[in-house]
Formats: C-alpha cells, sequence, structure tokens
C-alpha cells in the first residue's frame, strides 16, 4: 500500500473510536481436495455494528502453508478499491501465529475518501484465491487471514478455512480428434455410418489392443444422432513421461462425429483416470488408423485441459503422419492387420488382410473380390459399416493414397512403408 493511504488511514485513525470490527469468514470453511487439485478459497466480508460508515479499505494477508498449496491466481475481485495483488512472500514473523502456514500473499483494497466499500453493502464476496493442492502433500491444512492494514477504528476478526487434501487421485482431460476414414471435409464432421447401421457394440472393443478394461456404452448414448453423434470407439492411453512407449493407463470412450472424445457411459467431454496428478504423454487411437500421441508430455491434474489432435497447433510425437483435409489434421486411416505400419504392397500388407477377409467370408459364397461383407471389422477402413475391396467407396483407396502422398515417399512408390509415429 502506498505511504499516502497509510497517512490517509493514519490520519482517520485518530478520529475514530474503535467499536466495529472487520470481519472475513470464508464461504467454505471445510474443504476436501484431491491432491493436485484446485481449490479457492473465498473470503466473505462482513462488519460488526455499531459502523463507522467511514471505512478506508481492508488490506488483508492470505496465509498457506506452501507445501501443501501452490498460489496460483486471484480471479473475480471485488473490484472496489482493489490494488494488485502482492507477491507470495514468507511468514518470517509468523503472522497468523500459525508455524505451518509459511507463505502469505496481500490484498487489498483502498478508498482515500472512506466509502468503502462503496454502493455494496457487506456481507459481501471479496473474489477468489485459487490453490493447487500440492501433489506430494496429502493431511490437513489451513488457509487463514490476518489485517495488515484495517479500516479506521476497526478490529479484524477472521475464521480460517481447513482443507483435507487427499491421495484419492484422479485426474481429468479433454481430448479431440478425427478419424480420415469417417471425415467429411465439407462438413468438418465425421460420418457415423457405424452407428445408424448398428454396428457399434456396447462393450469396448480393445482387447486385442492389450485394454482389458471393461467400459460399457449405452443404446440412449448410441441412439444420439447430431453433432454429438457416436463415431465409433476409441482408446486414450496414459503413458509414462519418461519411456513413452509404457502405457500407464487406459481408457475405451467413443469419438463424437464433431470429434470430441467422450466416456462412454455417461456421454462426458471429461474423461477421468485414476492416477496420481502429473506428466503423462496422451495417446489416441483406433481400431484400424494409425495413433498418435502428443509430441511432450502433458501435466494432468484434477482440472480437465483440452488436448485436440485435430489441430496443427498440437504437435505430435515423432514423424507426423496426420492427414491434412480442410484445416483438420486426422488419424491416417489403413491399418488393417494392427501393425502400426501402412503397407499396400509387400510383406504385411494391408491391403492383402482386407482382401483376405472379404475372399474368406462364408457369406461370400462365391469367393467375388467385390463382395460387399458387412459387420463392425477392422478391415472396414472408411468405417461405412462394410469391408469393400473394389468399387466405389472401398476401403483400399484412402489407404493407397495416404501411401503415394506420403511426403517421405518421394519416389511415390506403392511398396513404401508408412510407420506409424505412436512408438511401441
Ligand atoms: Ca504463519
Ligand atoms: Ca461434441
Ligand atoms: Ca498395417
Ligand atoms: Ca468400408
Amino acid at each position: 500500500m502506498k505511504h499516502s493511504v497509510h497517512l490517509a488511514i493514519a490520519i482517520v485513525c485518530l478520529a475514530m473510536p474503535v467499536h466495529a470490527a472487520q470481519i472475513i469468514t470464508p464461504v467454505e470453511t471445510s474443504v476436501s481436495v484431491n491432491r493436485g487439485g484446485v481449490v479457492a478459497f473465498k473470503p466473505v466480508y462482513a462488519l460488526s455494528s455499531p459502523e463507522t460508515g467511514a471505512e478506508t479499505g481492508l488490506g488483508m494477508r492470505v496465509h498457506f502453508d506452501a507445501r501443501a498449496l501452490l498460489f496460483k491466481e486471484v480471479k473475480n475481485a471485488f473490484a472496489y478499491g482493489f490494488q494488485p495483488v502482492g507477491e507470495v512472500v514468507v511468514d518470517s514473523l509468523d503472522l497468523d501465529a500459525d508455524p505451518n502456514t509459511d507463505h502469505y500473499l496481500t490484498l487489498a483494497w483502498v478508498d482515500v475518501a472512506a466509502q468503502w466499500p462503496g454502493n455494496d453493502k457487506p456481507p459481501l464476496t471479496l473474489g477468489e484465491v485459487w490453490f493447487e493442492a500440492q501433489s506430494a502433500f496429502t493431511g490437513t491444512t489451513h488457509i487463514r487471514t490476518t489485517a495488515s492494514d484495517t479500516a479506521d477504528g476497526t478490529a479484524f476478526q477472521s475464521t480460517p478455512m481447513t482443507l483435507a487434501v487427499s491421495a484419492a487421485d484422479t485426474v481429468m482431460l479433454n481430448m479431440r480428434g478425427f478419424l480420415q476414414g469417417a471425415y467429411v471435409t465439407s462438413s468438418g464432421q465425421m460420418r457415423d455410418n457405424l452407428r445408424t447401421s448398428k454396428l457399434i457394440p456396447l462393450t469396448q472393443p480393445y482387447a486385442e489392443w492389450g485394454h482389458n478394461g471393461t467400459e460399457m456404452t449405452t443404446t440412449a448414448l448410441l441412439d444420439t444422432a447430431g453433432n454429438d453423434a457416436p463415431v465409433d470407439w476409441v482408446l486414450v492411453e496414459l503413458r509414462d513421461q519418461n519411456q513413452p512407449q509404457t502405457r500407464i493407463a487406459s481408457q475405451a470412450a467413443l469419438l463424437q462425429r464433431d470429434g470430441d472424445v467422450v466416456d462412454a457411459a455417461t456421454g462426458s467431454n471429461t474423461l477421468v483416470f485414476n492416477v496420481v496428478p502429473g506428466d503423462y504423454y496422451l495417446a489416441l487411437r483406433h481400431r484400424n488408423h494409425l495413433g498418435m500421441l502428443s509430441a511432450a508430455p502433458v501435466t494432468l491434474s484434477a482440472n480437465a485441459n483440452l488436448l485436440d489432435f485435430s489441430q496443427m497447433t498440437t504437435p505430435v510425437y515423432g514423424k507426423d503422419v496426420r492427414i491434412q483435409q480442410g484445416l483438420a489434421l486426422l488419424l491416417p486411416t489403413g491399418d488393417a492387420n494392427l501393425d502400426n505400419k501402412l503397407i499396400a504392397d509387400g510383406p504385411n500388407n494391408d491391403k492383402n488382410t482386407v482382401l483376405g477377409e472379404v475372399l474368406a467370408s462364408p457369406e461370400n459364397t462365391g469367393t467375388h473380390t467385390n463382395f460387399q461383407l458387412p459387420g463392425y471389422r477392422v478391415t472396414d477402413l472408411n468405417l461405412d459399416g462394410k469391408t469393400l475391396y473394389v468399387g466405389p467407396d472401398n476401403d483400399v483407396n484412402a489407404l493407397l493414397g495416404n501411401i503415394l502422398l506420403s511426403p517421405a515417399n518421394s519416389t511415390a512408390s506403392t511398396n513404401y512403408i508408412l510407420p506409424g509415429s505412436l512408438p511401441r
């Protein structure tokens, strides 16, 4: 606070008897938070009678334990007379008489005309002081307030906030992405033929990908039409920040036509993982598209952040093999044999896997190469509900295009092997 302000308070102080008290009480006096989660201290200001009616403001220290809490920001501060937020400083004099609260920051509201808080009458909320619970701390901690300056002629009273920081570790995230096989450039969305053909299974299909989750969706979600209609199941993975080939956690989820990855059971855009808050590589995978991994570990906490694989501003791990259509970047289709490579010619090629599926089907009694094989199959590379090797809307053209148009395939060879960027 400026010297002139101190002076103003001091001058008015002389004239005023001590009657009233400025009182700070948190909106919530007792809260629980998971470590790594965020929590707000919301001080409510009140004034005990008799009011002087000439309050010059309030200077308030917010004391906290830096081993338990990390100060993030002040939001929605009561604007009348609000001063710039002070730096977090060490509570070396232990001004709140709690040795555990080793730091504080100061919030101040000043009105030299002694009309604070203006036209707003107490009680009023002075703002939100946001903290993040340190991931290394569990237990009980307190946030306390003391006055650095009270208004003239008033005392200060406050109630602390008690926080129980628990180790129930959950992190949340939002993810978006588009699958080339279903993507329609003109609409900027994906087709939902698998859904309209009632082919999307109720239980997650990623056991073959080493994901043994028990995720199930509902007929109500699968009946959702429009922008949020499910396109297919996808697999979201959290991987070790030092070993990106190592999966820490995985969850099968639904991908909506507009690119949102949602909880398969609830349809919520927020995916919840029961892991310790911290840094993880994030992967988005699909049954027959090349999967993507974030370029770097992403900090996950109880606050959901968005990772959007469709954006150029979201770099991916390794050699970026996303396909650009319009403004969107897409996961490339074509991995019919699940080896994280796109191959159209030569050993282990994906084209032959599609052909083999068509020819081997008992339904294809005449063993025709142009037979349309309906069903939810990995070989349905364009996700239209049928596997088709030749003819319009066949499943191998996009695969071939991805190989021929790959920037690394400078000679446009059909036998070029396009490796996925997801580390295995
Ligand atoms: Ca203290
Ligand atoms: Ca959506
Ligand atoms: Ca392949
Ligand atoms: Ca197809």
